[in-house]
């Protein structure tokens, strides 16, 4: 599909005049010369840092082995660079602002306030046995305990691995078992919307049991009682009311590791992506620095929870390396109505909103007025991640919100890709609508063809690779090198494959087409297919269980799961078996993935080899039941009668 040129929106003018990148002349030249002498350009952006000691190289790669290297011999400290010395320069200024749950209850924390906290709780952490290399595992909610606690982590130069407080008991004990974390950090409770998160029962259930966590650090934000086991359980305000808030932050050096962060892949178990300190570090700050195009007095807001990584880099690290004010919103877009995003906005006077598509959809829904009745004057930038965002919910986000001011940047990126890869550069880069444009400086993106040839030229599609290095590249899967190597260096030798199909227009831009693997993107989360069948398959009733993505209104992809269940349980009603298959699913991943659909067959469309013909489930679960394609390799026909009955009401 060709793409007229008049589907270009240009920068605006007003924004241009200022921007760090002010024409798409300007970008072009410099991401030239990012990719001709990248030592040179990366040596100067690490200067974005304080280091203690410099980096002797720039980047050192083994390509056999998988293996590189950004800044070796270069040692800092993350905590210093996104704490200390700003609390130097600029004490009273505010590093976090904290939007709580129930609306107009705001907290600001400045950087001064922030040194402390964190220093403290570098000190907790510390006195509870924590030492360089440890992991430490975060199961909280969106309060400023979070922020310390990953901050404190990086202070004494332990590894967090921070999980999402929506995720099950099971998913964050297999997450501890995997990072070794002997320490927990949790709540008693996270309110988030109307309800709230029991995180201290669901935390006490993960780690029954195991020995190795020796404390459970419980941060109090409710007034809740919550049962706390002797030796183990501690209240987090009582044990850093007992430190002092100054602790030395150690020596880092650029390669030792700063996070794990765990996310979905095509295999049932989750990985444990490993991100270092400085390349990460810097990159964070660079690409914030440029996407964002930031200003001193940004007020910059990501609606993204600090348990995924866009949290971790543009929520948390980008943001804050910058010196940046840097919003933490407890709540949720539609609590306690669908006003409460720009409520948000107004009080704290955003300069910056980044935000999901899901998240956009599902305003759109409610109507323009709740827009409308904000003023929004403070945003000058919009940014959109998580998903392809639709061309119409684009335009919605550009002419409604933005009220045609405001660029808008659609950016490309993944969790093991540290920060974003594709993404406009607001001021310089004509965008198109539902694209994510072209990429950041040092990117270089290929596409290849599933025999592993690369497509050249442009009106072309394929699978998303990248060439070469960049700082912020995850270095390998916690523990696992050789499934690091398998997934995403073996597919295409000496390219990191991506898991994204991709389109390259008339122009050169890209547009990302979704994932080409068995990772679904429900609500801009990653969802392996093989996740939620394994979920379901634990459940005593089911024999077979096949997931498969279908396009939904508001989540982008829905879950529909189709599954057999064993010969003593034909009697259960399909209601009851369909309400206990999702609450299995809700209790071993946690509610992001409960499956929207369950259908209960008597038999999955199966080769005659008995491989699942996934793709004809797709297909159903997607409408098309007009172009199954070849049935003929189906071992039992009749399958597809009932298949296709039974799917009928869904639609
Ligand atoms: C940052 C983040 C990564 C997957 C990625 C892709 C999809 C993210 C996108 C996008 C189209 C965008 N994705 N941003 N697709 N346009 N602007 O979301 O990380 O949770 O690891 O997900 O999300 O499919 O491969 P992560």
């Amino acid at each position: 599909m060709t793409v007229a040129k008049d589907s270009f929106v240009a920068p605006k003018e007003h924004f241009s005049r200022a921007s760090h990148v002010r024409s798409l002349e300007d970008y072009q030249r410099l991401y030239r010369q990012s990719l001709e002498a990248p030592e040179a350009f990366w040596g100067v952006q690490a200067q974005r840092l304080t280091w203690f000691h410099p980096p002797d190289s720039v980047r050192e790669m083994n390509a056999e082995q998988v293996d590189f290297s950004w800044f070796g011999g270069g040692k800092l400290n993350v905590a210093y660079n996104c704490v200390d010395r700003h609390a130097r320069e600029r004490p009273g200024k505010t590093a976090i602002l904290w939007a709580k749950n129930e609306p107009g209850e705001y907290q600001a924390i400045t950087f001064r306030e922030l040194q402390h906290h964190v220093g403290r709780m570098a000190n907790v952490l510390k006195a509870h046995g924590v030492r360089k290399g440890d992991r430490v595992c975060v199961y909280l909610p969106m309060i400023p305990e979070l922020a310390y606690t990953m901050l404190a982590c990086a202070r004494i130069g332990a590894v967090h691995s921070v999980v999402f407080a929506g995720f099950s008991a099971e998913s964050l004990r297999e997450r501890i078992l995997d990072s070794g974390a002997k320490v927990l950090v949790t709540a008693n409770e996270g309110p988030r919307g109307p309800k709230s998160v029991p995180t201290k029962a669901i935390a006490d259930e993960a780690v029954e049991g195991l020995t190795q966590v020796t404390s459970v650090l419980v941060a109090q934000r409710t007034p809740r009682e919550v049962p706390m086991v002797e030796g183990r359980d501690f209240w987090l305000n009582a044990e850093m009311a007992r430190h002092r808030g100054v602790c030395p932050a150690e020596w880092m050096d650029a390669e030792d590791p700063l996070f794990i962060l765990y996310t979905s892949g095509s295999t049932g178990k989750p990985k444990g992506v490993l991100h270092t300190t400085g390349g990460y570090l810097v990159y964070a700050a660079t690409t914030h620095h440029y996407v964002f195009d930031v200003r001193p007095d940004d007020i910059h807001f990501c609606t993204a929870d600090l348990g995924w990584v866009t949290g971790h880099s543009y929520l948390l690290y980008g943001p804050l390396a910058n010196g940046t004010t840097t919003v933490l919103f407890e709540s949720t877009p539609s609590y306690p109505d669908a006003g409460r995003l720009w409520k948000v906005v107004d009080d704290v006077k955003a300069t910056v909103l980044y935000t999901a598509p899901t998240a956009l959809r599902a305003l759109i829904k409610e109507g323009d007025a709740w827009v409308k009745k904000s003023s929004r004057k403070s945003l000058r930038l919009l940014g959109s991640v998580g998903e392809p965002i639709n061309p119409e919910v684009w335009r919605w986000y550009h002419d409604v919100v933005g009220e045609g001011r405001c660029p808008v940047v659609d950016t490309w990126w993944q969790t093991e890709t540290g920060g974003i890869l594709i993404s406009p550069l607001p001021g310089a880069t004509p965008c198109k609508p539902g694209s994510a444009t072209l990429p950041f400086f040092g990117v270089e993106p290929v596409l290849m063809d599933d025999e592993g040839r690369v497509i050249e030229g442009n009106g072309v599609s394929g699978n998303l690779c990248l060439a070469r290095s960049w700082p912020g590249q995850a270095r390998t899967l916690y523990g696992h090198h050789q499934r690091f190597v398998e997934t995403y260096y073996s597919r295409f030798p000496h390219l990191y494959f991506t898991g994204d199909g991709c389109r390259r227009d008339e122009d050169g831009y890209y547009w990302i087409t979704g994932r080409v693997d068995d990772v679904l993107n429900v609500s801009g989360h990653r969802l392996g297919t093989a996740e939620v069948e394994s979920a379901l398959v634990a459940h005593e009733a089911v024999a077979e269980a096949a997931v498969v993505g279908f396009p939904h209104d508001i989540k982008g992809t829905g879950v529909c799961a189709f599954v057999t269940v064993k010969p003593d349980w034909l009697e259960t009603s399909t209601e009851q078996m369909v309400g206990a298959l999702k609450e299995q699913v809700r209790h071993v991943i946690g509610p992001i993935a409960t499956p929207d659909r369950v259908v209960v067959v008597n038999g999955l469309p199966k080769t005659r080899s008995g491989k699942i013909l996934r793709r004809m489930l797709r297909k159903i679960a997607s409408g098309e039941t007009e172009s199954l394609g070849d049935t003929t390799t189906l071992a039992d026909p009749a399958v597809l009668d009932e298949l296709l009955e039974k799917s009928l009401p869904l639609r």
